[in-house]
């Protein structure tokens, strides 16, 4: 009796000392690898769904190993705050507009140029082939690793609380909300309009209390960010498409194995192509839905938008900055721009 108390306290006792590590290996369904991931995005809106699913195929089919929380709608801050987390490491994955991005990695904000785009049917081959893969190659060389399948923003429209924008006239002296990119603020000098910097964690607010009459944004994210409750009219310009690259801090990405590089890949980019289809649906039912919050829509003659661009010489500036080999990239997919 005796002997069999003392090993039973002594095991007692070794696998009390010894608990911590023994629980990090057996423990069923423990994380090996917990991450953060963020973006700008509302909720609702479908990156942000997507994301989720990602993070919840990979926590699946990685048996709880890989576990990737989500921390949608600026939580973590501004798309300025995040990119410094990303870079320094706090946080791990994060999905940037490529034009913001830019401010770190010129060459991302070349799908942005004005006008460059008659469809998707243009974008996604180009953003999937070669455009894409020599942006990422740029990206790459700032310690940052972008997944392979982009996720869909959209082609952009201006907001407005005050005008109606028909013309390129009616942006002159417009005080109208751009991202923190050199390309947005260009092309809206180019326009004669006073574009102004914020952040979209601002955005809202700065709409309500009119520091701005308006902002451009594709029609999901004014819908899923509620700003028809602060603007009034929708000027169908089309002037610009966006989109979003997944990043990842590059030093962490480096550290993972290869068959968790994989999974997690594997899924990003299904969940990324499967966000472009669920804004692509958007798209053909948005107009309704946002006219009957209040938003009042018109087209516009989109050539005279360009042309005004190509007079204020924002084509050729631009091709200067990006180089001869970029562009013909870009053109190679788009067709001719000037
Ligand atoms: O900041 C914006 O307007 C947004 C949400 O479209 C981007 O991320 C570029």
């Amino acid at each position: 009796m005796q002997t069999n108390r003392r090993v039973l306290l002594q095991g007692t006792a070794a696998s009390l000392v010894f608990a911590p590590a023994v629980m990090r290996v057996t423990r069923a369904g423990a994380a090996e690898y917990t991450f953060k991931m963020a973006n700008n995005s509302p909720e609702s809106h479908p990156l942000t769904i997507r994301m989720r699913e990602a993070a919840a195929n990979i926590l699946k089919e990685s048996d709880g190993k890989v576990d990737i929380q989500m921390f949608p709608n600026n939580q973590l801050g501004s798309d300025t705050d995040m990119l410094s987390q990303l870079r320094s490491g706090a946080l791990e994955f994060f999905t940037l507009s490529g034009l913001i991005l830019a401010t770190l990695v010129p060459a991302a904000s070349i799908n942005g140029i004005g006008f460059a785009w008659s469809g998707y049917d243009k974008v996604w081959p180009a953003m999937d082939g070669e455009l894409g893969a020599y942006v990422r190659a740029q990206i790459a060389k700032a310690n940052l690793h972008a997944f392979e399948k982009m996720w869909d923003n959209g082609f952009r429209q201006i907001t407005s609380s005050t005008r109606v924008i028909k013309a390129p006239e009616d942006l002159q002296g417009f005080k109208i909300r751009v991202p923190a990119s050199p390309l947005w603020t260009s092309m809206f000098k180019a326009f004669d309009a006073s574009p102004m910097t914020i952040n979209f964690a601002e955005v809202y607010s700065a709409l309500q209390t009119k520091v701005a009459e308006g902002q451009e944004n594709p029609l999901a994210l004014i819908d899923s960010a509620k700003l028809y409750e602060v603007q009034k009219y929708l000027a169908r310009t089309n002037h610009m498409w966006d989109g979003f690259w997944l990043l990842a801090n590059g030093k962490v990405w480096k550290s993972i194995p290869d068959d968790v590089k994989a999974l997690i890949s594997r899924n990003v980019n299904a969940s990324a192509v499967a966000e472009r289809e669920d804004i692509a649906k958007l798209n053909g039912s948005l107009e309704s839905a946002l006219t009957a919050k209040g938003l009042t829509f018109n087209s516009v003659d989109m050539g005279a938008f360009r042309g005004k661009l190509q007079a204020a010489g924002f084509f050729k500036e631009w091709k200067g900055k990006y180089g001869n080999e970029a562009w013909a990239i870009l053109e190679k997919y788009a067709g001719s721009i000037s």
